[in-house]
């Protein structure tokens, strides 16, 4: 079908200098997307053809308008079911379903009429012989796109006003074609060559072959891939404002990690909440760990159970078994731990500034700005003698370069910092302030049996990487940002990131 409407295009432009896809479907008895799509298969030749978009407004009738044109309106039925001798009103109405809308147009037309001389019930008659059913005939004329004769253009608007309001017809708007002949116009087009093939070289069919002219000023197409992910983005952010305060990355490559580092290097306790399955993903496979320093896993053990270094414990029984148990960490402050052990191992103690970003998994309940996982953004500091207010003040310096000035600390509780505080920041975007993380001293009941100094502090602060990212790009339900259904243009199309 195409090919022979490619055809009669080509043989009806070499007659005439414009044609509209929408008179061809008329001529030719055919769909108006049968022309399309011929005219679209000849735009892949180049300049054989000129296509312009014209779009066009169309009467289309409705569902209703075309079992009219099909079966006669309304009022035409009723009229035709009334016989000589009338007819009572309620036998009328069972004529069809259209019925009670035909009586009304009928009567309105003076087709019919009531008889109420006779006794009974009134009767509805014939007020004429015969009747010529023009809603019908003007339905199939519209539908058949048939041009009217001027002198009737009023009246024609008069009676698609009223087909309008009987929601017999409809006006759409469809996309029509102008074609003119292209500046390589032919009746007999073929595809230029785009590509030489080793099969042409081979058999020296090149020589006969017309190749496409090369565009040299043509734009190269935009890579499809290789985008950053706006988390990605602010994790450079947040990256460089570590490395800029003389902070080095901690080596996060490990989502598994041990119930040791994860809690219990931290003192945090074995009952504690967030360490049951309700708050922990737990793995099956392998399902424990047990490679662990066994010296500085007694200190641990100890520390839990019978407290020292001037605390008195958890006084409870401490289960290597527990310890053991292989999880998705749940913070990165289990990297920290294992770092800041190897520094106790250490001969001789060196201050150091440790930063991490990178994911962690929570068994939370879900909702528009949590998922089971996010990026928890940690720094670190140990040195020895270091105060409440190095935290306060390192923490300053470390939102003020992210633009938040105003910060507001509050005594908080974790396990394994006292004292712990949490942060609150005014947002001149928001207008508002926002809690942006959690901070605290690392206790020394986490510190000593590290075989860290007595006299070395080390202070420590989190927030996550996805709460400002969505602040940032206005994005508020997460699953716009994370996941399988993001709208990818989100990823290709967001500013870059700048965080102040
Ligand atoms: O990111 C958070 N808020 C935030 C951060 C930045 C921001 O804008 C930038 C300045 C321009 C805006 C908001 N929060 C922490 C606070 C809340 O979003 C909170 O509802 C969610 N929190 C997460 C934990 O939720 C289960 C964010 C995440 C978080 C909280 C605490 C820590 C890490 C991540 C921590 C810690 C810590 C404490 C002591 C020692 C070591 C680590």
């Amino acid at each position: 079908m195409t090919q022979n409407l490619t055809e009669r295009i080509l043989s009806k432009l070499n007659e005439t200098d414009i044609i509209l896809s929408i008179n061809l479907q008329e001529q030719w008895k055919c769909g108006h997307q049968d022309v399309v799509g011929a005219i679209k298969s000849l735009q892949c030749y180049e300049n054989v053809i000129d296509v312009k978009e014209v779009p066009l407004k169309q009467l289309k009738l409705t569902d209703e308008g075309n079992g009219i044109a099909k079966n006669g309106s309304h009022e035409y039925n009723v009229f035709m079911s009334v016989p000589d001798e009338g007819i009572t009103q309620a036998e009328l109405m069972k004529s069809g379903a259209h019925a009670k809308i035909g009586f009304s147009k009928a009567m309105q037309a003076g087709w019919i009429g009531l008889d109420k001389s006779a006794p009974g019930a009134p009767r509805v008659m014939k007020k004429t012989k015969d009747v010529v059913d023009e809603i019908q005939k003007l339905l199939i004329d519209i539908s058949l796109n048939k041009d009217t004769s001027e002198e009737d253009e009023k009246e024609y608007e008069k009676k698609k006003k009223e087909l309008k309001k009987r929601k017999l017809i409809a006006e759409e708007t469809i996309m029509a074609y102008e074609v003119r002949k292209g500046t390589s116009f032919t009746l007999s087009p073929h595809k230029q060559e785009v590509d030489l093939t080793p099969e042409m070289i081979a058999t020296r069919s090149w020589e006969t072959k017309d190749f496409k002219p090369l565009n040299f000023d043509a734009m190269g197409v935009m890579p499809t891939g290789g985008y950053l992910h706006p988390l990605l983005k602010i994790r450079a952010e947040y990256r460089q404002i570590f490395l800029e305060m003389g902070f080095t990355e901690m080596p996060t490559n490990n989502f598994v990690e041990s119930s040791f580092w994860n809690f219990d290097a931290l003192f945090q306790p074995q009952q504690h909440p967030a360490r049951d399955a309700h708050d922990t993903f737990f793995l099956s496979d392998p399902v424990s760990s047990s490679n662990f320093p066994d010296d500085y896993l007694a200190r641990v053990k100890n520390v839990h159970s019978h407290g020292g270094y001037g605390s008195q414990g958890y006084k409870y029984d401490w289960k290597i078994e527990e310890a053991q148990k292989n999880i998705l960490r749940t913070h990165t402050t289990a990297v920290s731990a294992r770092l800041l052990y190897k520094l106790g191992q250490m001969k001789e103690f060196h201050p150091v500034r440790y930063f991490s970003i990178d994911r962690v998994f929570r068994n939370e309940t879900l909702d528009m700005t949590h998922l089971a996982e996010f990026h928890q953004i940690e720094g670190v500091v140990a040195d020895r003698g270091l105060t409440l207010g190095d935290l306060m003040g390192v923490i300053n310096e470390f939102f003020q370069k992210l633009g938040m000035t105003q910060l507001r600390f509050k005594p908080a509780y974790n396990p394994y910092t006292e004292p712990s505080m949490e942060i609150f920041g005014f947002h001149d975007g928001l207008k508002k302030w926002v809690e942006l993380g959690n901070s605290g001293i690392f206790r020394p009941e986490m510190l000593l049996p590290m075989g860290l100094p007595e006299d070395v502090v080390v202070i420590a602060w989190g927030l996550s990487l996805e709460r400002p990212t969505m602040i940032k790009y206005g994005i508020n339900n997460i699953r716009d940002l994370i996941g399988p259904k993001i709208n990818l243009s989100v990823v290709q199309q967001n500013p870059i990131c700048r965080l102040t």
